[in-house]
């Protein structure tokens, strides 16, 4: 057994059953133990579709994603998707060569060469490590999944060098080893239950980190009568509750809602300014009386809060249940905490205004067309909308780019990868026409894997976001229409069918249809 042989092995202990790669003469060796393995191998048909499929199948399965890539060009194609996993907590391994131990740092114009690709990769991934002996592999797999299942999740790299990548692994422990993150201290959860009691008008802020913990996220809430405002990446939690406001705090109807309570509990969320305050109008406040729920104690360092537990979201708000207890006490902030919730929403639609509301109404008809899809955004007009107000049907079934890290292009790929990952759910990439002209030659890899993706072009021809947001600075217009191609050809090309709608109500006709065919196509939709 080589080490790279070494390497398949260990990431089946692991449970690893898809990687997305691009192989070249620096892997070749990577790839011996791939065929007679369980794994299956997807080759998207850029590196960054790689990282963002392992991005998208990490989000729908929960498991970490894996990405391999060559030395150099095929590693510095990721970096983009490894950021975008880096800002929203995505577990995520991106395994690649690197030029043979001797030459490193040398500069000597060897293949691929990088002047130090590690440095590079330090800057993006949680961790980058290299690995100079057989023997480091085991650990190198530990510490990666160590990190995916105890703390922030994000992308890990590890690099095996040419001259290391052939050698003997013979003897190798290859069993999976995972540790957990630290249990909740019981002094914390004590005081974070001593100030719900306090408290007469409790709220809670639920982020991308309480998305697996829905059922005792919705039990906190009933037993203190706390409306739950959910950031874009906790959208689908409590769906149709009435204590949830699926709306972003970037709208001054949130705010008002959160300013209003006397103590906000924030379970996984980092109060990024994407969600906070997506106009940059520094307009919302800290709340004063915080306790704040995160597995990161990084992240718990940046925004102090009054009350720092460091757990997973789910077994602190687990702890804090048990320690509550009965919920008589509570009982008169529920109708009270119901009807907050809905003033808020109610004045939060309003504050969208009729283009985005709009602009919702597209998400919902395809939310309502297809339970419990996956709808997977880039960055364009109706996912924007949808961000700052929109309630989806499961948790973690909303997911896109537009916040945090911001990289478009992300859609279509991260899609894909989702539909590998849950194949029997229905999965919608919700693109506009600029976004698509990013990655749409993953449609490619989309069809060689068996991947099932209705792809929904929100086609206005153009940057059309951002060219209002030229106009609104008073600035002319530039760089802002690139022409789209006619995507019903493109379909053609691809061999899959494509429609064209004159609007959205056309929508859940045709992903009716789109369902029932079980196979990937493309939904136009002409914007004037
Ligand atoms: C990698 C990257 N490059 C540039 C941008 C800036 N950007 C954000 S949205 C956008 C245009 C998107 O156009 P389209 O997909 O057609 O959506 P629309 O706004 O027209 O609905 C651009 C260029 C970005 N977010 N990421
Ligand atoms: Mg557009």
């Amino acid at each position: 057994m080589t080490v790279g042989e070494a390497l398949i092995s260990l990431l089946e202990s692991y449970g690893v059953d898809t990687v997305f790669g691009i192989p070249g003469v620096h892997t070749v060796e990577l790839y011996r133990g791939l065929a007679s393995s369980k794994i299956r191998h997807v080759t998207p048909r850029h590196e960054q579709g790689a990282a963002f499929m392992a991005d998208g199948y990490a989000r729908a399965s929960g498991r970490p994603g894996v990405a391999f890539v060559i030395t150099g060009p095929g590693l510095t194609n990721t970096i983009t998707a490894m950021g975008q996993a880096r800002a929203d907590s995505v577990p995520m391994l991106v395994v690649s060569s690197v030029n043979a131990l001797p030459t490193l740092g040398k500069g000597l114009g060897y293949l691929h060469e990088l002047p130090d690709q590690r440095g590079m990769m330090e800057q993006v991934a949680l961790a980058s490590i290299r690995i100079t002996q057989p023997e480091q592999l085991p650990a190198a797999l530990e510490h990666a999944f160590t990190l995916f299942a105890s703390a922030r999740p994000g992308p890990v790299h590890i690099e095996v060098p040419l001259d290391v990548m052939a050698k003997p692994a013979a003897g190798l422990s290859l069993g999976a080893v995972v540790k957990g993150p630290p249990a909740p201290d019981s002094a914390a959860i004590d005081e974070a239950v001593r100030m719900m009691r306090a408290a007469s008008r409790p709220l809670i802020l639920a982020g991308g980190g309480a998305r697996r913990a829905e059922a005792p996220l919705r039990q906190l809430a009933e037993r203190l009568g706390s409306p739950v405002v959910l950031t874009a990446n906790g959208r689908g939690l409590m769906h149709g509750h009435p204590l949830a406001v699926p709306a972003s705090p970037s709208l001054k109807a949130v705010r008002r809602l959160i300013a209003e309570a006397d103590l906000v509990v924030a379970a996984g969320t980092e109060f990024g300014p994407t969600d906070y305050d997506m106009y940059g109008d520094g307009g919302f406040a800290m709340p004063a009386n915080l306790v704040r729920i995160d597995i990161d104690a990084g992240q718990l360092a940046r925004r102090p809060a009054k009350l720092a537990v460091q757990a997973d979201c789910r077994a602190a708000l687990e702890a804090i249940l048990s320690s509550l207890g009965e919920a008589a006490a509570f009982e008169a902030q529920s109708s009270q905490g119901a009807a907050h919730a809905r003033t808020a929403r109610e004045s939060a639609w309003q504050e969208i205004g009729p283009a985005m509301q709009e602009q919702v109404r597209v998400v919902e008809a395809i939310r309502d067309t297809l339970p419990d899809a996956f709808i997977i955004g880039d960055s364009t007009q109706p996912v924007y909308a949808a961000n700052l107000y929109y309630d989806h049907d499961r948790p973690g079934g909303w997911f896109n780019a537009a916040t945090g890290f911001g990289a478009l292009g992300y859609g279509p790929p991260a899609a894909i990868g989702a539909a590998l990952a849950v194949p029997d759910a229905p999965v919608v990439c919700l693109t506009g026409d600029g976004g698509f002209q990013f990655t749409l030659p993953e449609i490619g890899a989309a069809l060689d894997a068996g991947a099932n993706v209705v792809f929904v072009v929100w086609n206005n021809r153009g940057y059309r976001e951002i060219e209002t947001s030229m106009r609104e600075a008073g600035v002319e217009p530039v760089g802002v229409s690139p022409a789209p191609p006619d995507f019903l050809k493109l379909a053609q090309a691809y061999g899959i069918e494509a429609e064209r709608l004159s609007d959205r109500l056309a929508l859940p006709d045709a992903l009716r249809r789109a369902r029932a065919a079980q196979k990937t196509r493309i939904l136009e939709i002409s914007v004037e």
